[in-house]
């Protein structure tokens, strides 16, 4: 006789002890809110709506499961946290946003909170104190499992998503207030980058093999956005070279153009490889030159030369690609002219936009351990980690020398005469960028200007 015909009553036991809440998860779906909380008010990226992916992925797979899902990015648009009803609140923190982040998680019993990103994987010791779970990694895998409560523990280890074709196109619709036509949309196509360079999270959260989504599955995404641009938001789009090709002729054949990218300066070696950028529609790629010092760039293990870093400038241009260059100060082998030189560097071979980036300790990045290990690191406070404040003693300059040489050159950078000399050459959105580079660095200025973080550091 067939065994399930004759269940024991035994087995019906379990049901007895079903709490209210696995009864009601059982029978509804529920509601879930991810929030991107902003960055802080002195940080030079808070107003850029461009989402991080983490969320929109992990929201579309909830979504796609069933459940309700609302997404707020808190540069958008951020909730009336007041009416805000959840079953579950997951929250995805980057360490400049981790302090945001965790006031937003107090707003809310712990255990309906939830934290994930780049910050809580580094961290996830100091995240639960505000969480029931915290996931450490790529959370696609336990997601579900963790909001439908299948996974209790409150440290949950997600696994790198081996076949990143199998994860849905991330639905931006679910973000409050993101536009239904938005001039540019960020497209993920690889994980992980080869190299390990000594400041960057990167490979602690994604590991060092780079993983990569086949090229018709980039091309159907692409083709169902609604814009006119894209960034390609890849740490190094170009890392794998022949899979970069077949997506740059696919692309070619979709007439898919209008896009910028990040690499690294050794793909301008590789000239048939830059021509096919140029005529897929690359407009712009933002390069880690990281250094114009050769011993600074040593010691970030990049991986790279002062001539390659020139070389890749000419090739660039050459093409009409625009260069967003990457610069990092404040290594060991940084003095109080590494500042000016990197200055000079960027005008003398015309980058057309720069990020001077202060060097900063991310936690779980071999800088920290460093600088962590010498007792050099003097805040913790994470709204400061956003590359633009000296959280650490530099050695051969004051942190205040650092902050201000740093402050100096990007105010000469994006001066307003700059600007304007570009305007009468008739280069009218390269006038346009550094305007609005202007404008950012004067705001920064006025909210920073009095440097208090630094009054008691010498
Ligand atoms: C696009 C991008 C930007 C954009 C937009 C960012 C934004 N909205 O904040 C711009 C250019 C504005 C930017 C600015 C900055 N960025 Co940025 N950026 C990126 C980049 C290249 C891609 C982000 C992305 O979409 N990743 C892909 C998705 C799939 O990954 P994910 O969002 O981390 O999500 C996964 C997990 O984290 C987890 N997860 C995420 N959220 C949640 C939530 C829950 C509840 C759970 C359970 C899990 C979970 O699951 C997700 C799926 O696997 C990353 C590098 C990277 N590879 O991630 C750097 C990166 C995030 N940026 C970084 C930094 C430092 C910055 C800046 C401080 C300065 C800078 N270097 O430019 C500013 C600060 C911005 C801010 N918000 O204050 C660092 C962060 C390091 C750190 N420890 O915090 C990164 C990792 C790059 C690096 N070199 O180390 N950035
Ligand atoms: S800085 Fe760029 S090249 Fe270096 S490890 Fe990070 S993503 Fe890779």
């Amino acid at each position: 006789m067939e065994r399930s015909a004759h269940k024991p009553l035994c087995e019906f036991i379990p049901w007895l002890f079903f709490s209210h809440r696995d009864l009601f998860r059982f029978l509804h779906f529920m509601k879930i809110v991810l929030i991107e909380p902003r960055g802080s008010e002195a940080n030079v990226y808070s107003k850029i709506s461009m989402p991080l992916l983490g969320p929109v992925y992990l929201g579309t797979i909830l979504r796609n499961r069933g459940h309700e899902v609302e997404i707020y990015n808190e540069n958008i648009q951020a909730p009336d946290y007041s009416q805000l009803r959840a079953d579950v609140i997951g929250i995805s923190i980057l360490t400049s946003t981790a302090k945001r982040g965790y006031e937003i998680a107090k707003k809310f019993p712990k255990e309906k909170v939830v934290i994930g990103g780049v910050h809580a994987s580094l961290l996830p010791t100091e995240a639960i104190e505000f969480a029931r779970q915290v996931v450490v990694g790529e959370a696609e895998d336990v997601i579900i499992d963790v909001v439908e409560g299948k996974r209790t523990e409150p440290i949950v280890y997600g696994k790198p998503v081996e076949n990143l074709d199998t994860l849905p196109h991330p639905d931006f619709s679910l973000i409050k207030g993101f536009p239904v036509s938005p001039s540019v949309v960020p497209v993920s196509t690889s994980r992980g980058c080869p190299f390990d360079c000594s400041f960057c999270s990167v490979t602690k959260m994604f590991g060092r093999e780079y993983r990569f989504r086949s090229a018709e599955d980039i091309i159907a995404e692409m083709k169902s956005r609604n814009t006119k641009q894209f960034f390609f938001c890849d740490d190094n789009f170009t890392a794998h070279t022949s899979r970069t090709r077949i997506l740059l002729g696919l692309m070619i054949k979709n007439r898919l153009s209008n896009w910028a990218c990040q690499v690294r300066c050794d793909v301008a070696k590789d000239g048939g490889l830059l021509d096919m950028m140029a005529k897929a529609g690359c407009r712009v790629v933002c390069v880690g030159f990281e250094s114009v010092n050769p011993m600074t760039l040593a010691a970030y293990r990049k991986k790279q030369t002062i001539e390659e870093i020139i070389g890749a400038i000419r090739s660039f241009h050459r093409r009409h690609i625009k260069i967003h260059g990457m610069f990092v100060l404040g290594g060991e082998d940084d003095n109080k002219n590494t500042v000016w030189e990197t200055l000079k560097f960027a005008v003398k071979h015309r980058i057309d936009t720069i990020q001077m980036m202060i060097l900063t300790p991310l936690p779980g990045t071999k800088v920290y351990e460093f600088l962590e290990a010498q007792k050099r690191i003097f805040t913790k406070d994470w709204n400061l980690y956003d590359g633009q404040h000296v959280v650490f003693k530099p050695k051969l300059l004051s942190a205040k020398e650092l902050q201000q040489s740093v402050i100096r050159a990007y105010v000469k950078f994006y001066s307003l005469y700059r600007s304007f000399s570009l305007l009468l050459r008739f280069h009218y959105r390269n006038a346009i960028f550094r305007f609005m580079g202007h404008v950012i660095i004067k705001q920064w200025v006025r909210r920073n200007h009095n440097m208090r973080w630094l009054a008691h550091v010498n």
